[in-house]
This record gives structure tokens, sequence and C-alpha cells, in this order.
């Protein structure tokens, strides 16, 4: 059966933050055709890869994306037409040597990932395998643990939490149906314990609730006081996880708690902080605790805490192999955030794994907060096998579709299913 590559178009759509994003279709010459969409960050990383908007203020407030349409459908279509689609890497290749810059500048990372995915799909459609089967081999079978976001703040939600993201983690649970059923009856139990202070319970961009809490501390309080509520126990059913997003926050090389009125800190203020944390809640995993350049800082939180707690490196490493192996030499963290449209390519997102995967780091498979209704990353995670995906709340049904996605993997692994905590 012939697998070549005989059609690929883009099409603009919409995120569910409402901004344009890019949609690629691949049609192969059998027949099959399958598509593929590219979230979109809004705490992104200085070093991420260029996702090309129009800059033409009379449309979309200048976020368009047909340029990066266009680059598909007029510079990168002609390229890979007739190649067979099952050749990611040399078709990943072929991307990159077309862009040619250091950073996707040219053709824009948002064409090049919605590329690299819709051939990846229409590969594993032309296989016969579900993508996940196709991208992991007979070996992937092992589901991720969630992190799920129920507590939004930082530049996700305009409230008064500095802290971007609260989220619980089922790390006790038995297998990802009990893990999504303790993250979605803990966020109905938040749900009602704010209504009962008087507190909104409006949703943020991921789905996680907003409310103008106290402080900081308050948001943990309240997951610990949820957890317990929903008949779980905090630290052995499900920890907590933070990404601070701590580059939103950081000015120089100070911590501007301005959100809460906490005031300013120091990076190492910042550390005694997170070290006070994870005495007082049952805190496993925290995510840009510093910024993005205080490469000195993360150095000392890891040695500090990094026996105790994973700590995650996301707009510190951008997903560029470049920066987890400095990560890595220095020992800046021990974890990584992995996300496909930071660097760009399916298969430079696999190379960043296979880095962390060599130093014996966890890696987490990440959504952006601006994501659509596609469920590749379920796929992904479950192919790659780290036991951990990031994709928000349990609400709004782009974060839904991802989950959803895991369960039908799950049930259709049967008992050759594997799920653990990481930690
Ligand atoms: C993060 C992400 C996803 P954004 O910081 O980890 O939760 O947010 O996509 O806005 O960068
Ligand atoms: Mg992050």
């Amino acid at each position: 059966m012939s697998t070549r590559i005989k059609k690929i178009t883009a099409l603009e759509i919409l995120d569910s933050r409402g901004n344009p994003t890019v949609r690629v279709f691949c049609g192969l010459d059998n027949g099959l055709c399958a598509s593929a969409s590219v979230p979109s960050g809004a705490s992104t990383g200085e070093n991420e890869a260029v996702e090309l908007r129009d800059g033409d203020a009379q449309r979309y407030q200048g976020k368009g994306v047909l340029k990066a349409v266009r680059n598909v459908n007029s510079c990168i279509a002609p390229v890979l037409t007739g190649l067979p689609a099952s050749q990611q890497a040399e078709i990943d290749r072929l991307m990159l040597e077309l862009d040619g810059t250091s950073n996707k500048s040219k053709l824009g990372a948002n064409a090049m990932l919605g590329v690299s995915m819709a051939v990846a799909r229409a590969a594993a459609l032309a296989a016969g395998l579900p993508l996940f089967a196709y991208l992991g081999g007979p070996g992937a079978r092992r589901l991720p643990v969630p992190m799920m976001n129920i507590l939004n703040g930082g530049k996700h939600a305009d409230n008064s939490v500095d802290f971007q993201e609260f989220m619980v983690m089922p790390i006790g649970a038995p297998s990802f149906a009990e893990a999504l059923r303790c993250g979605a009856e803990v966020f109905h139990a938040l749900k009602k314990l704010l209504a009962g202070k008087g507190y909104s319970t409006a949703v943020g961009d991921e789905g996680g609730f907003a409310p103008n809490l106290r402080s900081n501390d308050e948001a943990c309080e309240l997951i610990v006081a949820a957890i317990r509520a929903a008949g779980y126990e905090p630290g052995k059913d499900a920890g907590i996880a933070l990404d601070p997003a701590a580059s939103s926050f950081s000015h120089g090389q100070q911590y501007d708690l301005h959100k809460s009125k906490q005031g300013r800190k120091s990076s190492a203020e910042m550390t005694a902080l997170y070290s006070q944390w994870i005495a007082q809640y049952p805190i496993v995993s925290i995510e840009d605790g510093l910024a993005e350049h205080d490469w000195a800082g993360f150095q000392a939180q890891a040695a500090a805490i990094g026996d105790r707690i994973q700590i995650v490196g996301d707009d510190l490493f951008v997903t560029n192999t470049k920066f987890i192996a400095r990560g890595i030499r220095e020992k800046s963290a021990n974890a990584v955030l992995i996300k496909l449209n930071q660097i760009g390519t399916l298969s430079e997102t696999i190379q960043a794994i296979e880095l962390c995967r060599k130093a014996g780091w966890g890696f987490v498979i990440s959504h952006r907060s601006g994501e659509t209704e596609d469920d590749f990353l379920a796929d992904f995670a479950v192919a790659m096998g780290g036991g951990q995906i990031k994709t928000g709340s349990l609400c709004r049904s782009e974060r839904i579709a991802k989950y959803n996605r895991l369960l039908e993997i799950e049930a259709l692994l049967g008992p050759a299913a594997q799920f653990s905590s990481p930690f």
C-alpha cells in the first residue's frame, strides 16, 4: 500500500482563546487524509521557536496566521509532496533546511509543527495503527499521571494570585481512569469550597478556577481541603504540582509578587518559600519556580530541594536540546516540560526527550494555554512513556479531549496498560 504524500494544505482556525492558529491536512495517494492543529502559549519562553503571526492590525488584532498558512501551502507542500509519510525524520529535516534559521522565523514554528504532526497522523493511519502505537512501538503502554490545573493565576487569569498553575496530581491512583476521577472529584469539591467562601467559581484559560484569593498560600490550603473533601488523602492519593511560571513576575534579579501584594523577593527567598511550602503542603513537583534567565538560581534551587521534589524547567529549557544539555551539565533541575510548539517539529521534540532519558531526568508532556480540540498530545504522552502529562483542568472541551483520548487508549490496551507514579 502506498503511503506517499499527495497533498498538504493548511487552514486558519481558532484556538480556545479565540485567537487564530494553524490546522494542517495531509492527504496520501491511497486516499487517506489526516489533520493536526497547533496550540499557542501565553506565558511563552524568550527562546521558543517563532510563532509566525501576520501583524496585520486589520485582522484579529494582528494575530492572524495567514502567512504561516501560505508557507505551508506554497513553500513546504511542494517540497514534501511525493515523499513517503513514514519518513518523519527526513520530512522534519527537509523543513528545517527550507527554513534555514535558528529559530524557525522564516516558515514559522506553527506552520512547521502543523505539518510535522499531520504527517505523523497520516502515516499512522496508513500503517493501520493508533497514533500512540505508531509513534511509540509495541512497548508503548504506559499511561501518564495527569497534572490537573484546578486553580489558575498569573498570566492565565485576571485575579490576585501570582502563581500561574496549582495542579492536583493523583500519584496514588491505580489507573488513569481512577486518576482522572480523583481529579474531577477534587475539582468539584474545590468549586463547592470556593462558593461556600463567597469566591468566584469562574474559570481561567486552562479551565481552573480563578478566584481573588488573599494569598498564594490560600490556593494550596484550598486544594488540600478539596482533596480531603473529595475523600482522598493529601500526599498519599494526590499531591500538588505547581507552575509559578516565575518568568512572568520577575524583574531583573527580583521576583515581584504584585498580584497578591506580597512584595518583592530575591531568587534565594523564592527557593526558601518553596522549601517552606514543601514542608507545609504535599507538593511533589515545581515547574519554573524561578525565571528563565536565573540559571544560577535554578542550580541553587535544585541543590536545595531537588532531592525532595521534581524540579521542572519549562521556559528555562523551551524543549531545546541546547538548553536541556546545559541544564544537565549544571544540574539546574531534574525534569523538563516538553511542548511540541516550543521547538516546532516532532523529531526535535523526540530528541529532547531522548536527552532527558539518557540523563535519568523526568519529562512531562504538556499542552499550551491556548489549545484546540486536537488530542495528539494524549497519544504522544503514551508513545513517549514518561508517565506524566500536563493538560489542564477538568472542564473545557479542549482540555477534556486529551483526557478522554487517554481513557480510550487505556481501554484499548486493556490489561497491558500500565500506570504508576513517576516518583
Ligand atoms: C506553561 C503553559 C501551559 P503557556 O507555562 O506551562 O500550562 O502555559 O502555554 O501559556 O506557556
Ligand atoms: Mg510552565
